[in-house]
C-alpha cells in the first residue's frame, strides 16, 4: 500500500529500481547527432514491435501526435480526429498552431470510429474547400474511458483511408493497453496506420518519452520536424534506457493494471450519487458520472489521500498503474464510498 493512492494518470509512475539501473549503467553520446547507442536500440526494438521500417524517440506523445500531423499534410490541409480525442481536447491547438491544418471533428461513440462516416467526411481538394490529409484514431480512447478500437474496425477504416488516398495516424500512447486487453500483439493495430505514436511514459511506467513509427522515409521527415519543434535531445540514452526496461519488462504487467481498475469500477457500483458503466471499462481507466458537482468529490477525496481528475463538471477519471495495488484499490473504494456519503 502507498500513502498517497494516486489515481490522477498512469503518467505519475516512479521508474522502477531496473530503470533506474538502467540509466546508471546506460552508454550515451549526443543524439541530435546521431551518437547514442541506447537510443539507437530503442528505436531499432520499438519498430521491430510494431512491425514498421524505423521509429523515433520524442520527448512526449504530444510532441509524437504532432510531428506526424506535420509530415504527412501541408499547410491548409483539412484532418480528421475524434471530437474527444487528445489532438483535439489536451494539446494546446497544436493542429492548428504548428502545422496550419484544421480539424474536422468525427463522432467516436466509445473511441470507436464509423468508417462509413469517415468516408463520408473526406473532402477532395476543390476551388473551394480543403483537402482531407490525415485521419487521427486514438486507441485506447482515453477520453472514452480507455476503451479499445477494435482491430476489425481499425482495418475497415485503413480500407476506406487508403481507397480515398489518405493516411492514418494511430495514437497509440495506450496501444499496449489495447494489446493486452484483447490478447493481440501491437503489431497488428500498427498494421492499420501509416503511423504511430506510443507512450513509454504511460502505463509502461518510464519517466519520459514517447516513441514514433513509420516508415523510414516517414521517420527521416519525422527527425528533422522533431528538431524544429525543439525536441532534439542530447545525452538521452539515459532516458531510452529506461524505455528498453518497459518494452521489455512492463508491457504484460498490464494486465494488473486492468484487474484493478475492473475492481475499483465493481467496488464502486452501488455508491450513492455516482454512476459506472462497467461495459466502458476495458483496461487502466474507470470513468464515473456524478450526481454533484465532480470538483466537490475529489477535494473530499484528496483529503483521504485518494487523488484523482475531474475531466467534466460531473465526470471524474480514475486509471490505475504500476505504482497501484490491491490494497490501494480497496482504500480508495472505501474512500469513495465515505465522500459519496458525506
Ligand atoms: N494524456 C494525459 C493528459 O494529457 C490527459 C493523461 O493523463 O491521460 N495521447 C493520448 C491518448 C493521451 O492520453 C496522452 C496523454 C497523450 C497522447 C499525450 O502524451 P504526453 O502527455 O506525453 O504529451
Amino acid at each position: 500500500m502507498h500513502e498517497t493512492v494516486d489515481l490522477r494518470s498512469d503518467t505519475v509512475t516512479r521508474p522502477t529500481p531496473a530503470m533506474l539501473r538502467a540509466m546508471a549503467e546506460a552508454q550515451v553520446g549526443d543524439d541530435v547527432l546521431g551518437d547514442d547507442p541506447t537510443v539507437a536500440t530503442l528505436e531499432r526494438k520499438s519498430a521491430n514491435l510494431l512491425d514498421k521500417e524505423a521509429a523515433l524517440f520524442v520527448p512526449s506523445g504530444s510532441m509524437g501526435n504532432n510531428i506526424a500531423i506535420n509530415v504527412h499534410t501541408r499547410h491548409g490541409d483539412e484532418i480528421l480526429c475524434d471530437w474527444d480525442s487528445h489532438s483535439l481536447c489536451y494539446e494546446v491547438g497544436a493542429p492548428s498552431a504548428l502545422s496550419g491544418v484544421q480539424t474536422r471533428p468525427y463522432r467516436a461513440v466509445r473511441g470507436i470510429p464509423d468508417p462509413a462516416e469517415i468516408d463520408a467526411l473526406i473532402h477532395e481538394p476543390s476551388l473551394h474547400g480543403p483537402g482531407t490529409s490525415l485521419i487521427l484514431v486514438e486507441n485506447t480512447h482515453n477520453r472514452q474511458g480507455g476503451a479499445v478500437v477494435p482491430l476489425e474496425v481499425m482495418r475497415e477504416l485503413y480500407a476506406v483511408a487508403k481507397y480515398r488516398g489518405v493516411n492514418v495516424h494511430l495514437d497509440g500512447a495506450r496501444i499496449f493497453n489495447a494489446a493486452v486487453a484483447t490478447s493481440t500483439p501491437a503489431r497488428d493495430f500498427a498494421g492499420f496506420a501509416d503511423s504511430v505514436s506510443f507512450c513509454l511514459s504511460k502505463g509502461l511506467g518510464c519517466p519520459v518519452g514517447s516513441i514514433l513509427c513509420g516508415t523510414r522515409e516517414f521517420v527521416d521527415q519525422a527527425r528533422r520536424v522533431r528538431k524544429m519543434f525543439g525536441g532534439g535531445m542530447r545525452q538521452v540514452g539515459f532516458l531510452a534506457a529506461c524505455g528498453i526496461v518497459a518494452l521489455d519488462t512492463m508491457i504484460d504487467r498490464l494486465a494488473e493494471d486492468h484487474v484493478n481498475a475492473r475492481r475499483l469500477a465493481n467496488g464502486i457500483v452501488g455508491a450513492a450519487g455516482v454512476h459506472v458503466d462497467l461495459e466502458s471499462v476495458q483496461t487502466n481507466m474507470v470513468y464515473i458520472d456524478t450526481e454533484s458537482q465532480a470538483a466537490g468529490l475529489v477535494e473530499r477525496l484528496g483529503r483521504r489521500g485518494v487523488l484523482c481528475l475531474p475531466t467534466a463538471q460531473r465526470r471524474i477519471r480514475f486509471v490505475t498503474h504500476n505504482d497501484v495495488d490491491e490494497e490501494d484499490i480497496v482504500r480508495a473504494v472505501a474512500a469513495i464510498h465515505e465522500c459519496v456519503a458525506a
